[in-house]
């Protein structure tokens, strides 16, 4: 055997089945190894951002790792936006990155740079250039152990020519994993004070703590206790709707975070952090929890966040709480000019069981939740790390890991540029992905950030970099150029025939919905003012105005 095939056997055995690639000259002996393998799939993207971001929504689905296939330190650079989306989910990702060959590097030919420093920002946890192809899949296997680890992780193993073509490879396999801990006894007490102190309290849910069994543990405890549940901003893997517990997400707008905090005393973090602003803004804090909270840590990220949970219900003696759980409850089919909310209201309505939806929508997306809220059962995932282009990539390995259940991307046309190759991954593997792009011809978000930084006199060269409006994209037909079904729709009635179609029929479509900006006009200029107004209004008047713009 060689490296290369000892390599893959250990990857296969250790459940690694898909191998999202982009492979050049130097990964050839581990592109012709997987002829060797029936149980590892390939997939090819035709950008490295493609193939991380798929591992990741891969690996958020199948809660295991896919391996990418990258290309010395530029295919790694490439694809470095969606690891860090992932680093920040903590996502299991395994990088297998080719190098020159060892004997190679000296001559500091065309390709050659430092791997290393480019892998260290998004996989900390693991970053190493195997020196020998003996020693190729012990290093693999640590590579292996520390991406599935509590928090998961980026990890990267780079792969020198020579350690993949040598002879004398030999797998390994993976040691049994090692159960996470629950919640210190001491963390536990401390908690259970809090919430039997009176004072209002909250649990802020993040990472595995947003799946259903975590998910009803902490329904039990709000139930019984009166505590408000809350979950992170930008989770990476949501469970919600129908029949599971309704769970408020911390605002995005720092101002509208500061409104859902505001009372709250106590503050539990389970596998999650305290609140802080997505940006800092002149004058602003950045730390979103009041002064006069306390937060508590239930569980870390490497610990066990359902046995934490469970264990916290047993020592309330909630077990026998009943958990409030969503009804069913669509809102109707949307009418006449279509807008991204009736884009969002559509995707309520119409929702299939068991979806997927992945949340990429920016500005257009304000409405998705609350309009989702009553929909099946599904699963939400967010831009984890803020860096645009997950959404599309990210769906790709959504439908590989689930190929049953219909994914549905909801992206903002500036952020669907930025990985726009994906479509043709999905054709190709011919997924079930229904993409909608809203088409607002506009990085809307940013026209608003412009006013929330307080850049004064904003002129027409500083407005056209927020401009996306000549040349005017054409989502369709960049679809069909990509062997992907897509049409492009202005009014409601369009759109829903459109997304009944696309949700009926298998393989890839996609939906360009002409829309105008969600926050354009008056409302974009009242926006700014309505936020600096909110600490100096009654709380229940805030909250008004919080659904109002972010339900
Ligand atoms: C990798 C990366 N580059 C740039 C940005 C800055 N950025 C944030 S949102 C945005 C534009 C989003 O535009 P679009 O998807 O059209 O959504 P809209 O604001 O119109 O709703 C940009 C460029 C980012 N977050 N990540
Ligand atoms: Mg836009």
């Amino acid at each position: 055997m060689n490296g290369a095939q000892a390599l893959m056997k250990t990857l296969v055995d250790a459940g690694i089945e898909v191998c999202f690639s982009n492979p050049g000259t130097s990964e050839m002996h581990f592109v012709a190894a997987l002829d060797d393998e029936p149980k590892m799939r390939a997939v090819l993207a035709l950008f490295e951002g493609v193939a991380t971001g798929a591992a990741d929504g891969y690996a958020r689905m199948a809660d295991k790792p896919a391996a990418t296939l990258l290309h010395l330190g530029c295919g790694l650079g490439n694809g470095l936006a969606n690891l860090h989306n992932a680093r920040k989910g903590k996502v299991p990702v395994v990088n297998i990155v080719g190098d020159h060959a060892v004997a190679h590097v000296k001559y500091d030919a065309q390709l050659q740079s430092d791997i290393e420093t480019v892998a260290r920002n998004v996989s900390p946890g693991f970053v190493r250039t195997s020196q020998t192809t003996a020693e190729l899949c012990k290093d693999a296997v640590e590579a292996i152990t520390t991406a599935r680890g509590l928090p998961g992780q980026v990890a990267t193993l780079i792969l020198p020519a020579d350690v993949s073509w040598g002879e004398g490879g030999s797998p390994c396999a993976l040691p049994a994993q090692v159960a996470p801990p629950a919640a210190d006894d001491g963390a536990v007490r401390a908690v259970v004070d809090a919430i039997r102190s009176g004072k209002k309290t909250a649990l802020l849910l993040g990472g595995r703590a947003l799946r259903e069994p975590a998910l009803m543990a902490a329904a039990k405890v709000a139930a019984a206790n009166g505590v408000t549940l809350l979950a992170e901003t930008f989770p990476t893997r949501m469970e919600r709707g129908e029949g599971l517990p309704p769970v408020e997400r911390v605002a995005y707008l720092a101002e509208l975070a500061g409104v859902q905090l505001a009372d709250i005393d106590h503050l539990i973090l389970v596998d999650s952090k305290a609140p802080v602003s997505f940006f800092a803004y002149p004058g602003k804090k950045s730390y979103l929890v009041p002064d006069t909270c306390t937060v508590h840590t239930l569980s870390r990220p490497e610990q066990d966040a359902l046995a934490s949970l469970e264990t916290l219900v047993a020592a309330l003696g909630a077990d026998k709480a009943q958990p409030e759980t969503q009804k069913l409850q669509r809102p109707s089919a949307p009418r006449g000019r279509l807008s991204a909310p009736k884009v969002c209201k559509a995707v309520g309505h119409y929702l299939p069981e068991n979806a997927i939806i992945i949340d990429e929508a920016i500005t257009s997306g304000l409405m998705l939740n609350a309009m989702t809220a009553g929909s099946p059962r599904h699963d939400m995932i967010a831009l984890t790390g803020g860096a645009i282009g997950q959404g599309l990539p990210n769906a790709v390995g959504a439908a590989i890991a689930c190929p049953e259940r219909p994914v549905i991307a909801l992206i903002g046309d500036g952020t669907a540029m930025y990985t726009i190759q994906a479509l043709w991954t999905m054709a190709r593997e011919q997924l079930n992905v229904t993409t909608i792009i809203f088409n607002n011809a506009s990085y809307s978000v940013l026209n608003i950030e412009l006013e929330r930084v307080g850049a004064e006199d904003a002129g027409d060269k500083a407005k056209s970099q927020l401009d996306l409006n000549g040349p005017v994209l054409n989502f369709a037909q960049l679809a069909q150029g990509m062997g992907v079904h897509g049409v492009r729709v202005d009014t409601a009635e369009a759109f829903n025939h459109a997304l009944e179609y696309a949700l009926s029929q298998p393989g890839p479509h996609l939906i360009e919905a002409m829309v105008p900006e969600s926050l354009n006009g008056l409302k974009r200029k009242i926006l700014p003012w309505v936020l600096r107004s909110l600490p100096s209004l009654p709380l229940s008047v805030t909250r008004t105005l919080k659904n109002k713009i972010a339900p």
